[in-house]
């Protein structure tokens, strides 16, 4: 390409970087959100069809945001590209398009679903200095974009090199400088209360004596972590507040003093993703601390479940995002909490910090909202969640699966015994069996860890003589009620996975 396009193109890219790059840092100080590429990124989320999304899971996994950010930079850089290309020969259409580009930032940036009142400055700060640092980088000599008649191809000069150069640095420190800004400081700290009636510890049976397996409890640095939040919301809890309200006797809201004044219980609960496929990573136990719904909907005046299927409450992040329970599940004896500890700690800012709904039996997407705000009592034709929109169901009860931990699905191992082992899980119904089968053998039974309630994962394990050859091992569960897992295999989308877990092996002496 020609030198004097490559100057121009590369002007308009490393304006439009640090333009961005300063709107990151004044976003870091009023509304870390607002940022463009972060606002852009959000409402691409938003927007993106429920098959793009399943598929963006499937591939990338909890990679997806980077790869999200990163496509958002790349395009908008692309665009900065042309708006520099353009500018020798028309200035006003290159100024345009950075200023067109600023705006749509600007507005993904107002249009969140719970704006402030400055979050239209980063992206207006983007567009005052990436306008400003392309007209001063921009060769005004005329000489790029020639034509096929007049053209001496021209070159760069070393005075362009070194401009372009610092302005890219600069760009990148200030890029850093606003994420260190956002990131920066420790999360508040929560003095929790302890619960009213502690739960005993786990006995030591609900593990059983094989290794590989995923460890009973799930540590929370371990615990997977799903959401559509780009930045995870950091709420201050003297701020915070959560209210109980819609068609409910009488709406309430309690400052987080009061909810931690309540009475706590304890709860262990397996928490899963209707986006796991089958053999997924997305799950995970924790032991839960909160206050029962079932208690708060009492003091909103909802002593009793009025078992009317057409209810259900609308949850409210601090985010704006909006998750939809049956009421029933909010009030029935299965003991969904309002949870504000987890593992003995403080809710960690990515799993729901201060407080977050935890909802046996269901899948997260309908029954585990972090960074609650707002439970309001509603129909289900008044409202609809951010999922439900989605096209996802409403009927969120887990699915019947187990998983192979180990061995590890395409290992090598050599001959001998070995153990198969994993977990399995049926929220609600609890597991009664699980069965392995190794290539086309009989289904053998497994051994299991100890039941801590119907709503947690139970281990299992099998010995196993390992002979040379390749096999294919598959497991199955049935659950508490004597129902098999069915094998027919259903993608996540729309009400959660089902089918076997297989894995093969080759085992080579
Ligand atoms: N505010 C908010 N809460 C949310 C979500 C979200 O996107 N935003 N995702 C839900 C989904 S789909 C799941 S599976 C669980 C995951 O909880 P975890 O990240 O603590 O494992 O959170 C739920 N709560
Ligand atoms: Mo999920």
């Amino acid at each position: 390409m020609d030198a004097r396009i490559l100057t121009a193109a590369t002007s308009g890219v490393v304006a439009a970087a640090l333009g961005t790059a300063a709107a990151h840092v004044v976003a870091a100080l009023v509304s870390p959100s607002a940022s463009p590429v972060l606002a852009v990124g959000s409402q691409v989320i938003d927007a993106t069809p429920t098959p793009v999304k399943e598929w963006a899971v499937a591939t990338f996994g909890t990679a997806d945001k980077p790869i999200l950010i990163g496509s958002v930079i790349l395009v908008t850089l692309l665009l900065a590209a042309l708006a520099g290309a353009v500018r020798p020969r028309s200035p006003f259409a290159s100024t345009a398009l950075l200023i067109v580009l600023a705006a749509l930032a600007g507005a993904a940036a107002v249009l969140r679903p719970t704006p402030g009142i400055l979050d239209w400055l980063p992206a207006f700060v983007a567009a005052v200095v990436a306008v400003a640092t392309l007209d001063v980088l921009s060769p005004s000599d005329g000489s790029a974009w020639p034509t096929a008649r007049d053209s001496p191809r021209g070159s760069i000069t070393r005075r362009e090199v070194v401009a372009l150069g610092g302005t890219a640095v600069a760009a990148v420190a200030l890029g850093g400088a606003g994420q260190a800004l956002i990131t920066r400081g420790r999360a508040p700290t929560l003095a929790l209360p302890g619960p009213t009636d502690p739960l005993p510890p786990l006995p030591a049976g609900v593990s059983v004596r094989a290794p590989g397996i995923s460890p009973f409890i799930t540590a929370n640095g371990s615990f997977y972590r799903i959401d559509t939040a780009l930045l995870t919301p950091r709420v201050n809890p003297a701020d915070w507040s959560l209210s109980v309200d819609g068609e409910v006797p009488h709406g309430f809201s309690l400052g987080i003093d009061e909810l931690l004044a309540l009475p706590m219980v304890e709860r262990d609960i397996t928490l899963n993703c209707v986006s796991n496929e089958v053999g997924g990573p997305y799950i995970g136990t924790a032991r839960w601390l909160g206050v029962p719904t079932r208690d708060l909907l009492a003091r909103a005046g909802l002593t009793e479940d009025p078992r009317n299927p057409d209810l259900q409450v609308l949850s409210t992040s601090t985010d704006g995002m909006t998750i939809s329970t049956p009421l029933s599940a909010l009030l029935d004896d299965r003991g969904a909490l309002v949870a504000v500890g987890m593992n003995g700690t403080q809710l960690p800012q990515a799993h729901g910090f201060p407080a977050r709904l935890v909802t046996p039996g269901l899948y997260g997407f309908v029954g585990a909202t972090k960074w609650l705000t707002r439970l309001t009592v509603t129909r289900y034709d008044a409202a609809r969640a951010y999922w439900t929109e989605r096209g996802w169901a409403t009927d969120g009860t887990v699915r019947t699966q187990a998983r192979i931990d180990t061995p590890r699905d395409g290992r090598s191992l050599s001959p001998g015994a070995t153990a198969i082992g994993g977990v399995a899980w049926a929220q609600g119904r609890g597991i009664g069996r699980v069965e392995v089968r190794v290539d086309g053998d009989p289904w053998r039974r497994a051994t299991l860890g100890l039941e801590a309630n119907v709503d947690c994962w139970r281990q299992w394990y099998l010995p196993w003589e390992a002979t040379p050859g390749r096999h294919a091992i598959t497991v199955r569960a049935t659950d508490g009620t004597g129902a098999v897992q069915t094998d027919r295999q259903a993608s996540p989308f729309p009400a959660g996975a089902t089918g076997w877990h297989q894995i093969t092996v080759t085992v080579t002496d």
